[in-house]
């Protein structure tokens, strides 16, 4: 294919209800999507998770937003004979900046598959059709407001529940959980970086609450302290920041810095590169799941083919649109018995709604290439 045009627009969804993690307080999820149009008039649509603020990675929208218009398209653009194959090789001269090329690729790839007739599930090699799913929990003003929180979601029927934790929230609301909903519920934490290495004493008193993991408690370049603290604590250590592609994965695995690892194609440049993982990992006996960054319907939609690959054997925060948004861009996706479908029309499976799309954007950029 031979890219003709590419669209920047911005939407702002405000979320149900704000989401407190150790990073900060979000409202709105603002996404960029990329939507690309070939010269044969196939249509791909790709999504940004950057955030607003440089704070889960470096990567933010604004700059994210400039480096595919400036950096990433140009190089997309000149090739004569572009297939989503080749887009990893063609940006790889563009250091870093995984989630904005993860944006193109996932256009490209949408456009391509599109135009196939194949779903994204299927170029996988996807093994399931519904999967059952897990929703991440953000950190409340008290305890009571937690419980009633997961309340609602185990009513929903999510098949896990992850409680963001940081310093002065962990041991008391694991505490209040366990005793509220019992033993048997799937439970799992995540730090998002807000421990140090002096912290694993406490740390270790995580292990009373039967936790399936706990992820990224440490600087995502500190391997060394979630080396040292798998060795000293029973919960598996889980990493989400830390891996940047297949040879950090690699190299955590290696030096047992993790026994599971989150996969987020944002995070790791791509839908390939996150195979890629999902591949190492089903090799190496680790279990891997899907991570989220509050996405759209197309993100989401995205993120289901790939974690219907058979090694994500662990539940996702891939959740219903009610979980997020009064009003997705996209068909709502929509929890039954737990699980949700995977998308099996062509390509990522899924369109804008063109009136919720519409509603949602504050901003479009039409560029010719
Ligand atoms: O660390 O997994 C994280 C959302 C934004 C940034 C980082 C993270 C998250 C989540 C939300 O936990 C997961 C979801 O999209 O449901
Ligand atoms: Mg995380």
């Amino acid at each position: 294919m031979k890219l003709q045009q590419a669209e920047l627009r911005e939407v702002a969804l405000p979320l149900v209800a704000p989401f407190r993690t150790a990073l900060g307080t979000q409202e709105h999820r603002n996404s960029l999507l990329v939507k690309v149009t070939t010269a044969d008039g196939a249509v791909g649509w790709g999504e940004c998770v950057a955030d607003d603020d440089p704070t889960y990675s470096a990567e933010y929208l604004a700059g994210a937003r400039e480096v595919v218009r400036q950096f990433l398209l140009p190089r997309l653009s000149r090739a004569p004979e572009l297939t989503a194959a080749l887009v990893p090789e063609l940006l790889r001269p563009v250091r870093g900046n995984p989630m904005a090329k993860t944006a193109i690729e996932m256009a490209v790839l949408d456009a391509e598959l599109r135009t196939a007739g194949i779903s994204l599930a299927q170029y996988f090699g996807a093994t399931r059709t519904e999967l059952a799913v897990g929703v991440s929990v953000g950190i409340t003003d008290t305890v009571d407001e937690l419980i009633s929180a997961v309340d609602g979601y185990l009513r929903a029927g999510y098949a896990r529940i992850k409680l963001k934790i940081e310093p002065g929230w962990d041991i008391e609301p694991l505490r209040a959980i366990r005793e509220t909903f019992g033993p048997d519920i799937a439970l799992q934490v995540d730090a998002n970086t807000a421990y140090g290495p002096a912290d694993q004493p406490h740390l270790r008193r995580l292990d009373a609450y039967g936790l399936t993991l706990i992820e990224q408690p440490f600087a995502p370049d500190d391997l060394l302290s979630h080396t040292r603290l798998a060795a000293r604590m029973d919960t598996p250590i889980c990493l989400d920041e830390s891996i940047t592609s297949a040879r950090d994965a690699a190299t955590a695995i290696r030096q047992e810095a993790c026994s599971i690892v989150n996969i987020k194609p944002g995070r790791v440049g791509g839908y390939l590169e996150a195979r890629r993982i999902h591949d190492l990992c089903l090799a190496n006996g680790v279990p891997v799941w899907c991570g989220g960054m509050l996405e759209t319907g197309l993100g989401r939609a995205a993120n289901l083919a790939l974690a219907a690959l058979p090694g994500f054997t662990l539940p996702g925060d891939i959740s219903a649109s009610a979980r997020y948004y009064t009003r997705d861009i996209t068909a709502p996706f929509v929890l039954h018995d737990g699980r949700l479908t995977v998308p099996t029309r062509p390509g990522i499976g899924v369109l804008p709604d063109p009136d919720a799309l519409q509603a949602a954007t504050t901003s479009t950029e039409l560029l010719t290439l």
